[in-house]
């Protein structure tokens, strides 16, 4: 198995242990703790369920040794693949007490994600619900079985079939690890995917404690506060930003909302007297549409995080009056660097900027395409480096080479602008994907699978501005003989085994790629011209 790590340069570390940053708190220990101080608080509210924090910690306690029972050893990488059920915490934390390392999967993704998880990662077992509405996951998982050689376990949330029940297995006479070093590796996060597959990033437990803990105090949680997870919490806004880790830190109350609908969430913040919760844009454009006429009183509403993709002004300048709460606009990654506007914020800054970095070591580079700084209000590329933002990816030197610099900046593929009061506002982005409702895109793993296509002879994906998505993608296709259906070339690209979300949204059918004189164009100047083609000859809506 490939070591895990994340390191920092000695003099970085250093300060960021001096400065208060990384205090030696570990996944597991900061949970066992507050269970110590608040055991009868509720933690975590889901469906039918409702466990205090000392339930929390014995179920924590349980699954840790039940994952144990089954033979794998502390180190060993565990892809967890669960929707948003008060389960996916004692799971969760259950490996981080057994000193196993979670992968954390979306409930959107499908075989050739998870194989790929699963391969990249070198995970001996992965861990399912049994059902999540209509999809069953076991069928999913018996096919990552048959593809992964080196996969040993399956576990199950529920009915198991063939696979181990984690209730079923034994949790006796299992003795339970040491706990971690907090500068190891916790577990490893996804990227949204840029450039080909995603990557795996490798978050220790200090950075990470550092970065939710920080948000929890920005966005003003206590133990009073009830955080909604709305968005699929295996993503890194919900998760940490301040996320459910950073409410389990603050001692608040969390609620798993199954479904993100204004109907099913506006209902449970009624029910439950949900405080914060988060969402990406084209949520909040239906949470707002769906205020005004819906029978349920969410009044006790007080912020809105609303980040993942860029939210328009004119959105967000009406968030207020619709929702009745105030706005927190987060721009984030998983691999690092988080920005918040902060509550007391001017209006101006909080409706017209993504915010500003979590941490004064958050250090921000702003720079033109020659790599120079550009002026406060100017647009360039964004780089960064910090205590909670990664140094490398695992396991992908040719990802490591591009994506960071020789003195270690990431660079985030992100174009922004910085206001005088140093905050950014995110303009655009130099790599090929769709951000899709926030869920990212890459053009290059898409148009991968049509070529797989025998009627494509080429293809080319890009982003088409969208009126509810932000961003749709388009794949411009040269036939190869007789022209496919799009809706059979669509379910070939389902087919494959993806997410729903990577399916193109539109595809259009030419006779050749207009290439320029020079001859053969690059791929990122091909889909720049075909973008800027279509936009000139069909409306957006189309
Ligand atoms: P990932 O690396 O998959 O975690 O995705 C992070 C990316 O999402 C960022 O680099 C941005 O491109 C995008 N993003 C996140 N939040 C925002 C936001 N508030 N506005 C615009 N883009 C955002
Ligand atoms: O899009 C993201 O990845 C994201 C958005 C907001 C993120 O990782 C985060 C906050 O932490």
């Amino acid at each position: 198995m490939l070591e895990l790590k994340q390191v920092w340069p000695q003099e970085y570390a250093a300060r960021y242990r001096e400065k208060g940053y990384w205090r030696g708190e570990t996944m597991f220990g900061f949970l066992e703790q507050r269970a110590r101080e608040i055991p009868d608080h509720i933690a975590v509210i889901g469906g039918e369920q409702q466990w205090t924090y000392a339930e929390l910690l014995r179920r924590v306690n349980e699954s840790a040794a039940r994952f144990l029972s089954l033979g794998l050893h502390p180190g060993e990488r565990v892809v967890v693949q669960l929707p948003n059920v008060p389960e996916f915490l004692s799971v969760v934390f259950g490996l981080f007490r057994a000193n196993l390392i979670p992968v954390f999967a979306l409930p959107a993704h499908r075989i050739t994600e998870i194989s790929h998880f699963v391969e990249k990662a070198e995970a001996s077992a992965y861990v399912v619900v049994a059902k999540d509405g209509d999809f069953d996951y076991r069928v999913l998982a018996r096919e990552v079985k048959a593809r992964a050689a080196g996969l040993r376990t399956i576990v199950v949330i529920g009915e198991a079939e063939e696979f181990d029940a984690l209730d079923h297995l034994p949790q006796a006479l299992v003795q339970l690890p040491q706990p971690p070093s907090p500068s190891s590796i916790a577990f490893l996060q996804i990227s949204g995917g840029s450039t080909g597959l995603s990557k795996l990033i490798p978050r220790t437990h200090d950075d990470y404690v550092y970065s939710f803990r920080a948000s929890a105090d920005i966005c003003g949680l206590d133990e009073e506060s009830v955080f909604m997870a709305a968005l699929p919490v295996a993503h890194n806004f919900p998760m940490s930003s301040p996320g459910v880790f950073g409410a389990l830190y603050a001692g608040s109350r969390i609620v798993m909302c199954p479904s993100p609908s204004a109907e099913t969430a506006f209902a449970l913040i009624e029910k439950h007297r949900v405080t914060i919760t988060g969402v990406v844009p084209p949520l909040a454009l239906l949470w707002m549409q769906a205020a005004s006429a819906s029978v349920h009183d969410i009044s006790t509403l007080d912020v809105l995080l609303v980040g993942g993709a860029k939210f328009t002004p004119e959105a967000a300048s009406r968030v207020r009056e619709t929702l009745g709460c105030t706005l927190q606009q987060v721009f984030g990654m998983a691999e690092g660097l988080v920005n918040y506007t902060r509550l007391d914020d001017p209006q101006d800054i909080i409706v017209n900027t993504q915010g500003r970095p979590i941490s004064p070591d958050d250090e921000v580079l702003i720079v033109d395409d020659q790599g120079e700084p550009v002026m406060d209000g100017e647009p360039g590329l964004l780089l960064t480096r910090g205590p909670y933002t990664i140094r490398g990816y695992h396991n992908d030197d040719a990802a490591n080479a591009r994506a960071f610099t020789q003195d270690g900046y990431y660079r985030t593929g992100d174009i922004v602008s910085r206001t005088a009061e140093g905050y950014l506002v995110v303009r655009g982005r130099a790599g090929d994907h769709i951000n899709r409702a926030g869920e990212k895109v890459s053009a290059e793993e898409i148009e991968d699978h049509l070529l797989a296509h025998p009627a494509v002879f080429d293809a080319a994906v890009v982003s088409i501005p969208d009126p509810y998505l932000g961003e749709r993608s388009c794949a411009f296709v040269i036939p190869r003989g007789e022209k496919p259906k799009t809706a059979a070339l669509r379910s070939f690209v389902r087919g494959r085994g993806l997410a729903e979300f990577k399916v193109p949204d539109q595809i259009v059918f030419v006779d050749a790629f207009e290439t320029t004189a020079v001859g053969k164009v690059s791929r990122k100047v091909l889909r720049q011209q075909l973008r800027q083609q279509f936009l000139k000859t069909i409306p957006m809506e189309a």
